[in-house]
């Protein structure tokens, strides 16, 4: 089921740093061509820090753990084509030979499959506003699967004290990464508070093998706030997320294709001022996975859980 590229192979054999990479956010995140440039990006920006990237993706139903370029290419032009693989739909892909974009949750299977223990996202799913129980598999995930996930927070379009809420239940430690207060993806503050502020890759790494040491199994959730520059005000991004919401309700959308949905019309609406944000904090947080990615491997007692 799956195929772990030569390069990761070797980089897990003698313990170099890797960051997994997420794939829903070049399928269903981010409109073509940008999807590809920012994937290679992403990948150039991990590799700048001392890691190896590991692109997560499904092609022809393999899932693939390291993606060549031309593996890259044939996914940010699938179009309408590539599926969404959260974690029920890895036997889906498998059988009906798919291609597509694993979420938060699907390339955390992927990646601790192969042993990775730092992934790079954007933004996490959470508990959604529009329906009353749509709960994204990423906060599942999150609960059960040991692993550093950098993120940006989540965006305001979800539930998030209901998200913050979940994560506490679920013990998953809430991380912020210099910062007191969760992130809300466009914007560096939510008025709602992470567990643990941490000043370091370093002290974020010494903090994950302890939690892990202690006995926990749940991942170490770290937000990254966006850049002072590049974030958005709340009053200017809110009522576009407002909008983009009360449209899914109108039209019904539900399950897989909502959050696809509101991550499409937030583009659209904030006529690139979203995207120029979100290029941003995938930016910023590769580069910070990698640096704990670093520190990580640099502890053998770690690398060995
Ligand atoms: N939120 C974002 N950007 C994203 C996603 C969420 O701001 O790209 C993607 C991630 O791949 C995440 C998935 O894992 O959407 C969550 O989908 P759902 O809500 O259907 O679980
Ligand atoms: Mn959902």
């Amino acid at each position: 089921y799956f195929n772990i590229s030569e390069e990761i192979q070797r980089a897990l054999r003698i313990g170099l740093p890797i960051v997994a990479l997420e794939s829903t956010v070049i399928t269903h995140g981010l409109p073509h061509p940008q999807n590809f440039d920012l994937a290679k990006e992403m990948e150039n920006i991990v590799r700048a820090e001392g890691a190896t990237p590991a692109t997560v993706a499904a092609l022809n139903g393999k899932i693939k753990i390291g993606l060549s370029s031309s593996d890259l290419e044939r996914l940010s032009s699938l179009g309408e084509s590539a599926i969404k693989i959260s974690r029920r739909d890895f036997a889906r892909a498998a059988l009906k030979k798919l291609s597509g974009g694993t979420t938060v949750a699907g390339t955390m299977l992927a990646a601790s499959h192969a042993g990775i223990l730092v992934f790079a996202t954007g933004g996490i799913g959470g508990v959604h506003k529009e329906a009353r129980f749509d709960v994204s598999t990423d906060l599942q995930a999150l609960a059960d699967t040991p692993m550093i996930v950098v993120c940006a927070g989540a965006k305001s379009i979800l539930d998030l004290p209901a998200t913050l809420e979940y994560l506490e239940t679920m013990a998953v430690p809430v991380v912020g990464y210099r910062t007191d207060e969760f992130p809300a993806f466009f914007s560096r503050s939510s008025g709602l508070p992470v567990s643990v502020r941490l000043e370091t890759p370093r002290e974020i790494a010494e903090f994950a093998r302890m939690h892990w040491e202690i006995g926990l199994k749940s991942a170490v959730l770290v937000t990254n706030p966006i850049s002072s520059q590049d974030s958005i005000p709340p009053e200017k991004i809110n009522p576009i997320m407002k909008q983009a919401s009360e449209e899914a309700q109108s039209l019904g959308i539900r399950g897989q294709e909502l959050t696809p949905f509101l991550l499409e019309r937030v583009n659209q609406l904030s006529k690139g001022m979203s995207l120029q944000a979100n290029l941003s904090l995938l930016h910023s947080n590769a580069a910070l996975a990698a640096q704990i990615a670093k520190e990580i491997a640099a502890n053998t007692r770690i690398r060995h859980i």
